[in-house]
């Protein structure tokens, strides 16, 4: 099916002929703008643009969303020129459902006007910042944390130049804030971050400390004024922790012609998820929120137990089914859960290993929730290609995977699935499947995993010791724990030498 060319664009023009269920809880122009979200993926429109329809529909308050593209034009342009306005198709098994959002109450591409940007977080009216940028673009190294800025964030540091990626941006527009005095804000990561707030807060201070030490080589050192700034923001600025949930596959030209089926007009920037949303947030909004709790949304104190919750039985068994199944040649993530044995390592995977390695939100059962997870990747309509879930893995292991081995470890346990996946990542980044097929490398460590490769040997050991130099991915004690270095490579031999499925049929 494809969009048919010369049906009208979705926009306000279209609202009063939408059919009545498909329109928007809230009219984009109507609700001043109190939010900014950096990142326009599919997941934020899918995500926290819904909770926040729903709450400003429900309680109202000054809490439109201006939406910044940080460098794609496409869905800025897509978006701008339908009057911000989107639909998410649900899709389950009995059907699918689609509704027109209209959470934004602006569209911004930063690239092309970065002054906009920073002028905008440091506008008295916006009171929160959220964020979907995805784990690279935080520029932290996953193992330890510590920034390890790529040559565009250090020219943006550096130097005195319009900011161009995302940590340059926002501290820009945080300096801009504690200048001017403009008030309160939270800054919200909806990253799989472990801790995410507090690794946003760490990148703030790692990147406000190289900008000003470049500062004062630049301009004389200014200690009294970057006190003063230092003192605001501390006052001023939280940085609440978040777990965000919602299964939101890339856009397909099919995702578009449903939309477009539902709505009678075209929407290039549709998109379709599951039917589950989950969203726990830390309350520590200092100059306000909408009343996401109208939405479903769970307020607490402390978001660490559904975080680690999420990023272990959730995303590292996606992952695990990610790496096994673009292994064994399967195209999305529920194809993979139909490979003989899968689910059931799985579900072991989740009650062995993930469940002994830290303590669950007061009355979850680990088990459940997993089995909960399970029945949601297996959702036949939900096309998440398995390779779309495995790009980035040297930014995803450790808070999916490697955390759960570590913890398990200080307990004196064995981390016998959890290693599996480890196993088939490395597989997977040596770029062959099962059937030879090639499998593309996606990471923004693709070079240092190819050069580390080439120089060790070509063996399942070889690639082993590899892999595990890399400091950037691997916690130290989990690199020097031989026991865990020869359960994985007991699994790499089996995979090499048998491949998944019969690798998988041997595991339970
Ligand atoms: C996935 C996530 O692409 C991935 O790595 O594991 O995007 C996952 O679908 C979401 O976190 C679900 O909430």
């Amino acid at each position: 099916m494809a969009v048919t060319i010369g049906a009208s664009p979705l926009g306000l023009g279209a609202l009063r002929r939408l059919p009545e269920s498909a329109r928007p809880l809230v009219r984009p122009g109507t609700v001043p703008a109190g939010i900014v979200h950096l990142g326009l993926g599919a997941f934020h429109r899918a995500h926290q643009a819904v909770y926040t329809e729903q709450a400003v529909a429900r309680a109202g308050g000054d809490w439109g969303i201006v939406g910044v593209a940080p460098r794609s034009t496409e869905v800025f342009d897509q978006l701008a020129a339908q009057d911000c306005l989107f639909s998410v198709t649900t899709l389950s098994g009995v059907g699918s459902e689609t509704k027109v959002v209209g959470a934004l109450a602006g569209v911004r591409h930063a690239a092309s006007d970065p002054a906009a940007i920073v002028a905008l977080l440091a506008d008295p009216a916006i009171r929160v910042v959220t964020l979907t940028v995805t784990e690279k673009a935080y520029q932290l190294d996953p193992a330890t944390g510590r920034l390890r800025p790529d040559a565009e964030v250090t020219a943006d540091l550096t130097t005195d130049r319009a900011p161009r990626t995302v940590p340059g941006l926002l501290v820009r527009g945080l300096l801009a804030r504690a200048v001017a005095d403009a008030g309160p804000l939270a800054l919200v990561s909806c990253d799989n971050l472990p801790s995410n707030g507090k690794r946003l807060h760490s990148l703030v201070g790692q990147a406000l400390a190289v900008l000003a030490e470049a500062a004062g080589g630049r301009n004389g050192a200014n200690g009294a004024r970057a006190e003063r700034i230092a003192d605001w923001l501390r006052t001023n600025v939280t940085y609440p922790g978040t777990m965000v949930d919602r299964i939101v596959p890339a856009s397909t030209p099919e995702t578009l012609a449903a939309a477009q089926t539902a709505l009678g007009f075209t929407d290039l920037a549709a998109v379709a998820a599951e039917p589950y949303r989950q969203w726990v947030i830390e309350d520590n909004f200092p100059g306000g929120r909408p009343a996401w709790e109208q939405a479903g949304a769970v307020l607490t104190d402390d978001a660490g137990s559904w975080e680690r919750l999420k990023l272990r039985a959730l995303n590292g068994v996606h992952s695990a089914a990610a790496y096994l199944g673009a292994l064994a040649g399967r195209e999305t993530i529920a194809d993979a859960l139909e490979i003989p044995c899968l689910r059931e390592v799985l579900r072991r995977m989740i009650a062995e290993d993930v469940a002994r390695s830290f303590s669950p939100p007061d009355g979850v059962s680990v088990v459940e929730y997993g089995d909960q997870v399970l029945d949601r990747f297996a959702n036949p309509v939900i096309r998440h290609r398995t390779i779309q879930v495995a790009m980035d893995g040297s930014q995803k292991l450790p808070q999916r995977v490697l955390h759960t081995m570590v913890d398990l470890r200080a307990a004196g346990h064995r981390p016998r699935y959890a290693a599996l996946v480890v196993a088939a990542w490395m597989r997977f980044v040596r770029g062959r499947a099962d059937d030879g097929g090639q499998l593309p490398l996606d990471d923004p460590l693709a070079d240092r995993i190819r050069t580390a490769l080439a120089a060790g040997r070509d063996s399942p050991a070889g690639v082993v010791d590899a892999l595990f130099g890399l400091t950037e991915v691997f916690p130290a004690e989990l690199a020097a724990d031989e026991e865990v270095r020869e359960l994985v490579l007991e699994w790499l031999t089996a995979l090499d030498r048998y491949g998944v499925e019969a690798t998988l049929a041997g595991a339970t």
